[in-house]
């Protein structure tokens, strides 16, 4: 379906089914360990709390690679080159977003796709309201999934994904090299991706980006408990899981859990599931890369890396590749 807003901000909602949510945590709550997908996290509630997340302390990354495009937005730009269709994956409040665009030279369209609806429709009305010469078309749906793209960016002369916030960390490395080979697909001989990601650093640094002191990760994570409740029907005890969240260096990659506090049974849409106590939901894994990681990434996927942009630290990288 498409909703005329303005001539220039014709946005498409590509909405799962309710149907996909129930059937996603019924599958995820029979597996063991029993699982939520991540991407559930960003509801209204989800989505602000995330925003509150980016402005803590401890959790360096957002502010990170925001530092790093304002740095470097020039030297992007001209990487990018001119005319270029920027399609963004998982834009949220598309902050870092307008740092690039301003600086791109004539750029033929943004289309934006996020999976909430609210956020993606606030924050593409700002980003059109701000820039009356660009086209802007807001896509509401999953980008974990194979996406049928509205066909306009196709007239335009480059195509870019931009794909920020380390979100590819949410991906196990199977399924972030069948994204980005999608995404090569996608984009073309000639196209690109701009991919920021987060990198490897000492452990006790990235437990504390997910173990903030005033308790808003522990939060976040609950939240989803209370959409599923609320949308799905079900009875979760919100106080009996507790956040659990830990960084594992073997595998590189930060897990957050809800873990049951008790015995007890809980029904979601009609379906019962029992928890022993101490057991655990794991609500999201978070990849953190190292060099290595994302050459061997870009390898497998039919990207070249031409640029990498990174912090003094070393601990936010932005990787410029292109379509072999
Ligand atoms: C949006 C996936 C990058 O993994 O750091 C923040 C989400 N989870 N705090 C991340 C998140 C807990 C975030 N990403």
């Amino acid at each position: 379906m498409s909703v005329a807003l303005t001539p220039r901000l014709r946005s498409h909602w590509l909405d799962e089914p309710a149907a996909r949510f129930r059937q996603d945590v019924w599958r995820g709550l029979k597996l063991r360990p029993k699982q939520i997908p991540s991407k559930y996290f960003y509801d209204a509630a989800g989505s602000a709390l995330f925003d509150q997340i980016t402005t803590l302390r401890e959790y360096y990354l957002t502010r990170t690679e925001t530092s790093i495009m304002r740095r470097a937005r020039r030297a992007m730009a001209a990487a990018l080159g001119s005319n270029v269709w920027l399609i963004e994956y998982g834009s949220g409040s598309s902050t870092k977003t307008r740092t690039l665009l301003d600086e791109l030279d004539a750029p033929a369209g943004y289309m934006p796709v996020d999976i909430s609806r609210d956020h993606l429709r606030e924050s593409a009305a700002r980003i059109a309201a701000d820039d009356p010469g660009l086209r802007v078309i807001p896509v509401c749906g999953d980008f974990t999934r194979r996406l049928r793209l509205p066909a306009e960016h196709k007239a335009a002369f480059r195509r870019i994904v931009y794909f920020p916030g380390s979100t590819l960390g949410n991906f196990t490395p199977t399924e972030a090299a069948g994204l980005l080979r999608r995404t090569a697909r996608l984009v073309g001989p000639g196209g690109g991706m701009l991919l920021g990601l987060d990198c490897k650093k000492a452990p006790a640094i990235l437990h504390a980006a997910y173990n903030d002191r005033a308790g808003i990760t522990a939060q976040f994570n609950c939240n989803v408990l209370a959409r599923i409740n609320r949308e799905l029907d079900a009875d979760f005890a919100l106080n009996s899981f507790d956040h659990y969240a830990f960084y594992d260096p073997a595998r590189g990659r930060i897990e957050m859990h809800l873990v049951s506090s008790c015995d007890q049974a809980v029904h979601v849409a009609g379906q019962p599931f029992t928890f022993a106590a101490g057991e655990p939901i794991r609500t999201e894994c978070s990849y953190k890369y190292g060099a290595r990681d994302w050459r061997a990434l870009a390898r497998k996927s039919g990207f070249r890396i031409e640029r990498v942009w990174t912090d003094r630290r070393h601990w936010f990288a932005v990787i410029y590749m292109t379509v072999v």
